[in-house]
């Protein structure tokens, strides 16, 4: 049993790696996400099989056999040895998990020189975003979002009327939009200029599905010339 066991865990971490759960990596944070998510499969599945091998095993083992039906089961009053196991491994198993998901949290939380900050409304069903002002000029408004590549940055996000969820599965991070107060999340682009959904992940009213634009990651430059020109637009009106 325990090379069988032995054989499916390991057809099993295989099989569960080899599948591409996740869309592209758009953030740095996305690689610590993903391998945190690997490890987690590679400590759950051993155990998903030793739990399924012993009540496959016990079905079989002590099931009722022909002139059982009337008889009662031998009476049995716990095994303290076995309940301390099997309530230690476990506790040691989260406590673990938990304290590596927390130092990756952590390090996904952690302030970046040159952060730019992005503010982020959700309100039924649109998001809007806001570049704070510059140098005395006016903040920028835009329907779709617009980042540099290889740049950290902060969103303040808001809501006007009901809960929303504000997420780019690419960045892998995600977080409720709760009217009267500002949740916040950072993330760091990767160099890669591309474009990718943003989405709304809270049920929050009919057109919820509707509820879904563009990240649009550009080289630095190319940020910069659409930067000035919006700043010289808000300027004008
Ligand atoms: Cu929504």
């Amino acid at each position: 049993m325990l090379i069988i066991g032995a054989i499916a865990s390991a057809l099993g971490i295989a099989g569960a790696l080899a599948i591409d759960w996740f869309p592209k990596v758009g953030s740095t944070q996305a690689d610590d996400i993903d391998t945190l998510f690997d490890v987690l499969l590679i400590a759950s599945v051993p155990i998903f099989v030793l739990v399924q091998s012993i009540v496959l095993y016990c079905v079989w083992k002590f099931r009722m056999r022909p002139g059982d039906e009337l008889k009662d089961g031998p009476p049995i009053h716990g095994n303290t040895a076995l309940e301390v196991i099997w309530t230690t491994i476990p506790a040691l198993l989260l406590v673990g998990l938990c304290a590596y998901a927390y130092v990756v949290l952590g390090d996904m939380e952690e302030k970046e020189p040159n952060t730019m900050v992005v503010n982020v409304t959700g309100e039924q069903f649109t998001w809007t975003f806001q570049y704070p002002a510059e140098n005395g000029g006016k903040p920028v408004r835009t329907n779709q979002l617009y980042l540099p590549a290889g740049r950290p940055v902060k969103f303040n996000v808001r809501s006007k009327d009901v809960i929303h969820d504000f997420w780019v599965p690419e960045f892998r991070m995600k977080i409720d939009a709760v009217p009267g107060i500002t949740t916040e999340y950072r993330i760091t682009t990767t160099r890669d200029a591309r474009s990718y959904p943003v989405v709304c992940a809270e049920l929050c009213g009919l057109g919820h599905a509707t509820m879904r634009q563009t990240a649009h990651v550009l080289p630095e430059a190319e940020f910069e010339t659409w930067m000035q020109r919006k700043r010289a637009e808000a300027q004008n009106t």
